[in-house]
Protein backbone atom coordinates (compact mmCIF):
# COMPACT_ATOMS: atom_id res chain seq x y z
CA UNK A 1 0.00 0.00 0.00
CA UNK A 2 1.06 3.55 -0.63
CA UNK A 3 1.68 5.51 2.53
CA UNK A 4 2.93 9.14 1.07
CA UNK A 5 1.76 9.54 -2.11
CA UNK A 6 3.90 12.82 -2.68
CA UNK A 7 7.24 10.89 -2.51
CA UNK A 8 5.81 8.17 -5.03
CA UNK A 9 4.66 10.55 -7.35
CA UNK A 10 7.87 12.58 -7.24
CA UNK A 11 9.76 10.58 -9.36
CA UNK A 12 7.24 11.41 -11.86
CA UNK A 13 6.84 15.06 -11.58
CA UNK A 14 10.81 14.99 -12.44
CA UNK A 15 9.92 13.21 -15.35
CA UNK A 16 7.50 15.09 -16.61
CA UNK A 17 9.53 18.77 -16.37
CA UNK A 18 12.40 17.24 -18.06
CA UNK A 19 10.34 15.74 -20.77
CA UNK A 20 8.15 18.67 -21.62
CA UNK A 21 11.70 20.92 -21.92
CA UNK A 22 13.30 17.68 -24.16
CA UNK A 23 10.24 17.58 -26.29
CA UNK A 24 9.49 21.00 -27.07
CA UNK A 25 13.35 21.55 -27.48
CA UNK A 26 12.62 19.16 -30.58
CA UNK A 27 10.42 22.15 -31.94
CA UNK A 28 12.85 24.57 -30.97
CA UNK A 29 15.81 23.38 -33.13
CA UNK A 30 13.53 22.91 -36.34
CA UNK A 31 12.28 26.21 -36.08
CA UNK A 32 15.37 27.97 -35.21
CA UNK A 33 16.57 26.58 -38.51
CA UNK A 34 13.70 27.32 -40.13
CA UNK A 35 12.32 24.37 -40.78
CA UNK A 36 8.88 22.83 -40.40
CA UNK A 37 8.60 21.80 -36.66
CA UNK A 38 6.61 18.31 -36.74
CA UNK A 39 5.72 19.21 -33.24
CA UNK A 40 3.23 21.87 -32.80
CA UNK A 41 2.95 22.33 -28.96
CA UNK A 42 3.33 19.64 -26.08
CA UNK A 43 2.18 19.15 -22.81
CA UNK A 44 2.39 16.96 -19.73
CA UNK A 45 0.84 16.06 -16.58
CA UNK A 46 1.15 13.71 -13.72
CA UNK A 47 -1.96 11.49 -13.08
CA UNK A 48 -3.78 12.80 -10.23
CA UNK A 49 -4.21 10.12 -7.41
CA UNK A 50 -7.84 10.27 -7.59
CA UNK A 51 -7.85 9.23 -11.33
CA UNK A 52 -4.84 6.60 -10.26
CA UNK A 53 -6.92 5.25 -7.61
CA UNK A 54 -10.09 4.62 -10.09
CA UNK A 55 -8.46 3.36 -12.98
CA UNK A 56 -6.39 0.68 -10.74
CA UNK A 57 -9.84 -0.50 -9.60
CA UNK A 58 -11.20 -0.55 -12.89
CA UNK A 59 -7.87 -2.65 -14.47
CA UNK A 60 -8.12 -4.72 -11.07
CA UNK A 61 -4.40 -3.42 -10.77
CA UNK A 62 -2.85 -4.46 -7.32
CA UNK A 63 -1.91 -0.98 -5.90
CA UNK A 64 2.12 -2.36 -4.76
CA UNK A 65 2.34 -3.36 -8.94
CA UNK A 66 1.34 0.75 -9.83
CA UNK A 67 5.01 1.13 -11.49
CA UNK A 68 5.04 -1.98 -13.55
CA UNK A 69 1.06 -1.52 -14.68
CA UNK A 70 0.14 1.27 -15.02
CA UNK A 71 1.64 2.91 -17.81
CA UNK A 72 0.46 6.60 -18.01
CA UNK A 73 1.02 7.72 -14.45
CA UNK A 74 3.52 10.36 -16.25
CA UNK A 75 1.72 11.66 -19.59
CA UNK A 76 3.39 13.66 -22.41
CA UNK A 77 1.48 14.84 -25.25
CA UNK A 78 2.77 15.83 -28.68
CA UNK A 79 0.46 17.98 -31.35
CA UNK A 80 1.07 17.51 -34.58
CA UNK A 81 -0.32 19.52 -37.71
CA UNK A 82 0.05 16.80 -40.48
CA UNK A 83 -0.74 13.32 -40.04
CA UNK A 84 2.65 12.78 -41.76
CA UNK A 85 4.22 14.75 -38.59
CA UNK A 86 3.20 11.67 -36.30
CA UNK A 87 5.69 9.44 -38.01
CA UNK A 88 8.60 11.98 -38.30
CA UNK A 89 8.04 11.96 -34.68
CA UNK A 90 7.47 8.38 -33.44
CA UNK A 91 11.11 7.80 -36.02
CA UNK A 92 12.70 10.56 -33.94
CA UNK A 93 12.30 8.85 -30.95
CA UNK A 94 13.07 6.09 -31.98
CA UNK A 95 17.03 6.65 -32.34
CA UNK A 96 17.18 9.02 -28.74
CA UNK A 97 19.05 7.35 -26.54
CA UNK A 98 17.88 9.19 -23.38
CA UNK A 99 15.06 6.66 -23.03
CA UNK A 100 14.18 3.00 -23.94
CA UNK A 101 11.14 2.84 -26.28
CA UNK A 102 8.97 -0.66 -24.55
CA UNK A 103 5.88 -0.38 -26.29
CA UNK A 104 4.44 1.19 -29.12
CA UNK A 105 0.12 1.49 -30.03
CA UNK A 106 -0.96 2.58 -32.95
CA UNK A 107 -4.08 4.08 -32.55
CA UNK A 108 -4.13 5.58 -35.92
CA UNK A 109 -3.90 2.72 -38.06
CA UNK A 110 -6.24 1.02 -35.34
CA UNK A 111 -8.64 3.90 -34.17
CA UNK A 112 -10.52 2.39 -30.82
CA UNK A 113 -13.92 1.44 -31.14
CA UNK A 114 -14.74 5.19 -29.87
CA UNK A 115 -13.72 6.45 -32.73
CA UNK A 116 -10.53 7.57 -31.00
CA UNK A 117 -7.15 8.22 -32.62
CA UNK A 118 -3.55 8.73 -31.44
CA UNK A 119 -0.08 6.65 -31.54
CA UNK A 120 1.00 5.89 -28.19
CA UNK A 121 4.68 4.96 -27.48
CA UNK A 122 5.09 3.80 -23.79
CA UNK A 123 8.98 4.76 -22.47
CA UNK A 124 11.03 3.58 -19.61
CA UNK A 125 13.01 6.84 -18.09
CA UNK A 126 15.59 7.10 -15.88
CA UNK A 127 15.09 9.70 -13.33
CA UNK A 128 18.32 10.80 -11.22
CA UNK A 129 17.05 11.10 -7.78
CA UNK A 130 19.42 11.34 -4.04
CA UNK A 131 18.84 7.42 -3.75
CA UNK A 132 20.69 6.93 -6.95
CA UNK A 133 18.63 6.04 -10.71
CA UNK A 134 15.39 5.35 -10.61
CA UNK A 135 13.66 3.89 -14.24
CA UNK A 136 9.62 5.41 -14.72
CA UNK A 137 7.31 4.56 -17.42
CA UNK A 138 5.80 7.42 -19.44
CA UNK A 139 3.13 7.13 -21.63
CA UNK A 140 4.04 10.23 -24.97
CA UNK A 141 0.77 10.47 -27.04
CA UNK A 142 0.78 11.80 -30.40
CA UNK A 143 -1.94 13.47 -32.35
CA UNK A 144 -3.09 16.20 -34.72
CA UNK A 145 -4.81 18.97 -34.07
CA UNK A 146 -7.94 17.57 -35.06
CA UNK A 147 -7.18 14.17 -33.36
CA UNK A 148 -6.77 16.25 -30.10
CA UNK A 149 -10.04 18.32 -30.34
CA UNK A 150 -12.09 15.20 -30.37
CA UNK A 151 -10.33 13.28 -27.88
CA UNK A 152 -10.30 16.12 -25.58
CA UNK A 153 -14.64 16.73 -26.52
CA UNK A 154 -15.04 13.11 -25.99
CA UNK A 155 -12.95 13.13 -23.20
CA UNK A 156 -15.33 15.72 -21.19
CA UNK A 157 -18.63 14.03 -22.30
CA UNK A 158 -17.01 10.64 -20.94
CA UNK A 159 -17.47 12.59 -17.48
CA UNK A 160 -20.10 13.32 -18.07
CA UNK A 161 -21.58 9.95 -18.78
CA UNK A 162 -19.16 7.99 -17.50
CA UNK A 163 -18.99 6.40 -20.70
CA UNK A 164 -22.25 4.78 -20.68
CA UNK A 165 -22.87 7.81 -23.85
CA UNK A 166 -26.46 7.82 -25.65
CA UNK A 167 -26.76 5.67 -28.87
CA UNK A 168 -27.40 8.85 -30.60
CA UNK A 169 -24.74 10.88 -29.08
CA UNK A 170 -22.09 7.74 -29.92
CA UNK A 171 -22.80 7.83 -33.62
CA UNK A 172 -22.56 11.17 -33.21
CA UNK A 173 -19.24 10.76 -32.09
CA UNK A 174 -17.90 8.36 -34.18
CA UNK A 175 -18.87 10.56 -37.16
CA UNK A 176 -17.14 13.70 -36.08
CA UNK A 177 -14.37 11.34 -35.50
CA UNK A 178 -14.37 10.32 -39.07
CA UNK A 179 -15.20 14.41 -40.32
CA UNK A 180 -11.98 14.85 -38.08
CA UNK A 181 -9.54 12.20 -39.86
CA UNK A 182 -11.37 13.50 -43.23
CA UNK A 183 -9.81 16.75 -42.49
CA UNK A 184 -6.63 15.86 -41.38
CA UNK A 185 -6.45 13.96 -44.98
CA UNK A 186 -7.26 17.32 -46.61
CA UNK A 187 -4.99 19.29 -44.91
CA UNK A 188 -2.04 16.60 -45.93
CA UNK A 189 -3.15 16.83 -49.50
CA UNK A 190 -2.41 20.55 -49.44
CA UNK A 191 0.44 20.20 -46.64
CA UNK A 192 3.57 21.55 -49.07
CA UNK A 193 1.66 24.81 -50.00
CA UNK A 194 0.59 24.97 -45.97
CA UNK A 195 4.27 24.73 -45.32
CA UNK A 196 5.25 26.74 -48.34
CA UNK A 197 3.27 29.73 -46.92
CA UNK A 198 4.34 29.14 -43.60
CA UNK A 199 7.88 29.66 -44.17
CA UNK A 200 7.05 32.51 -45.72
CA UNK A 201 5.23 34.16 -42.69
CA UNK A 202 5.91 33.24 -39.75
CA UNK A 203 5.71 36.17 -37.37
CA UNK A 204 5.98 33.84 -34.30
CA UNK A 205 9.59 33.00 -35.00
CA UNK A 206 11.59 35.92 -34.75
CA UNK A 207 10.27 36.66 -30.58
CA UNK A 208 12.01 32.85 -29.46
CA UNK A 209 15.48 33.89 -28.83
CA UNK A 210 14.60 35.68 -25.32
CA UNK A 211 18.26 36.16 -24.17
CA UNK A 212 21.57 36.25 -26.17
CA UNK A 213 22.62 32.90 -25.28
CA UNK A 214 19.09 31.42 -27.13
CA UNK A 215 17.80 30.35 -23.58
CA UNK A 216 14.13 30.46 -23.56
CA UNK A 217 12.38 28.78 -20.77
CA UNK A 218 10.25 25.14 -21.37
CA UNK A 219 7.29 26.77 -21.98
CA UNK A 220 5.29 26.63 -25.34
CA UNK A 221 4.84 29.91 -27.31
CA UNK A 222 1.63 31.50 -26.67
CA UNK A 223 -0.75 30.35 -29.40
CA UNK A 224 -1.37 33.60 -31.82
CA UNK A 225 -4.52 34.54 -34.13
CA UNK A 226 -2.93 35.43 -37.84
P1 LIG B 1 -7.75 18.39 -17.82
O1 LIG B 1 -8.46 17.78 -16.66
O2 LIG B 1 -7.34 17.37 -18.83
O3 LIG B 1 -8.48 19.55 -18.42
P2 LIG B 1 3.35 24.42 -18.66
O4 LIG B 1 3.15 25.56 -17.70
O5 LIG B 1 2.74 24.67 -19.99
O6 LIG B 1 4.73 23.91 -18.73
P3 LIG B 1 1.19 22.98 -17.40
O7 LIG B 1 0.37 24.22 -17.31
O8 LIG B 1 1.43 22.24 -16.11
O9 LIG B 1 2.58 23.20 -18.07
O10 LIG B 1 0.46 22.00 -18.29
P4 LIG B 1 0.53 21.64 -19.83
O11 LIG B 1 1.77 20.86 -20.07
O12 LIG B 1 0.34 22.85 -20.68
O13 LIG B 1 -0.72 20.74 -19.99
C1 LIG B 1 -1.47 20.12 -18.97
C2 LIG B 1 -2.64 19.47 -19.68
O14 LIG B 1 -2.08 18.43 -20.45
C3 LIG B 1 -3.64 18.78 -18.81
O15 LIG B 1 -4.77 19.56 -18.84
C4 LIG B 1 -3.97 17.47 -19.51
O16 LIG B 1 -5.24 17.48 -20.08
C5 LIG B 1 -3.03 17.41 -20.66
N1 LIG B 1 -2.24 16.21 -20.86
C6 LIG B 1 -0.99 16.23 -21.34
N2 LIG B 1 -0.52 15.02 -21.49
C7 LIG B 1 -1.45 14.19 -21.12
C8 LIG B 1 -1.53 12.76 -21.08
O17 LIG B 1 -0.63 12.03 -21.43
N3 LIG B 1 -2.66 12.25 -20.65
C9 LIG B 1 -3.65 13.02 -20.27
N4 LIG B 1 -4.73 12.44 -19.82
N5 LIG B 1 -3.63 14.37 -20.28
C10 LIG B 1 -2.53 14.95 -20.72
P5 LIG B 1 -5.44 20.07 -17.51
O18 LIG B 1 -6.10 21.32 -17.88
O19 LIG B 1 -4.45 20.12 -16.39
O20 LIG B 1 -6.44 18.95 -17.15
P1 LIG C 1 -6.80 10.17 -18.69
O1 LIG C 1 -5.59 10.53 -17.93
O2 LIG C 1 -8.05 10.63 -18.05
O3 LIG C 1 -6.70 10.54 -20.14
P2 LIG C 1 -6.21 -0.16 -22.61
O4 LIG C 1 -5.93 -1.25 -21.64
O5 LIG C 1 -5.45 -0.26 -23.91
O6 LIG C 1 -7.67 0.13 -22.82
P3 LIG C 1 -4.35 1.67 -21.44
O7 LIG C 1 -3.45 0.54 -21.12
O8 LIG C 1 -4.54 2.69 -20.36
O9 LIG C 1 -5.76 1.17 -21.88
O10 LIG C 1 -3.77 2.36 -22.70
P4 LIG C 1 -4.30 3.20 -23.89
O11 LIG C 1 -5.71 2.88 -24.22
O12 LIG C 1 -3.28 3.02 -24.93
O13 LIG C 1 -4.21 4.66 -23.36
C1 LIG C 1 -5.07 5.19 -22.43
C2 LIG C 1 -5.14 6.69 -22.59
O14 LIG C 1 -5.36 7.00 -23.97
C3 LIG C 1 -6.32 7.25 -21.87
O15 LIG C 1 -5.95 7.58 -20.57
C4 LIG C 1 -6.64 8.48 -22.68
O16 LIG C 1 -5.75 9.54 -22.38
C5 LIG C 1 -6.36 7.99 -24.08
N1 LIG C 1 -7.54 7.34 -24.65
C6 LIG C 1 -7.68 6.03 -24.95
N2 LIG C 1 -8.88 5.77 -25.49
C7 LIG C 1 -9.54 6.95 -25.53
C8 LIG C 1 -10.85 7.32 -25.99
O17 LIG C 1 -11.66 6.53 -26.47
N3 LIG C 1 -11.16 8.64 -25.86
C9 LIG C 1 -10.31 9.56 -25.34
N4 LIG C 1 -10.72 10.82 -25.27
N5 LIG C 1 -9.07 9.22 -24.90
C10 LIG C 1 -8.69 7.94 -24.99
P5 LIG C 1 -6.97 7.38 -19.37
O18 LIG C 1 -6.47 6.34 -18.46
O19 LIG C 1 -8.34 7.25 -19.89
O20 LIG C 1 -6.83 8.62 -18.51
Amino acid sequence: MIKDWEIFLDPYVQAVGELKIKLRGIRKQYRKQNLHSPVEFVTGRVKPVESILKKAQVRAVNLDKLEDEMQDIAGLRIMVQFVEDIQTIVELLRTRHDFKIVQERDYITNKKASGYRSYHIVIEYPVQTINGEKKILAEIQIRTLAMNFWATIEHSLNYKYKGEFPEELKIRLERSAEIAYMLDEEMSVIREEIQEAQRLYDPGRKQEVKDELGNEDDNDEELKWY
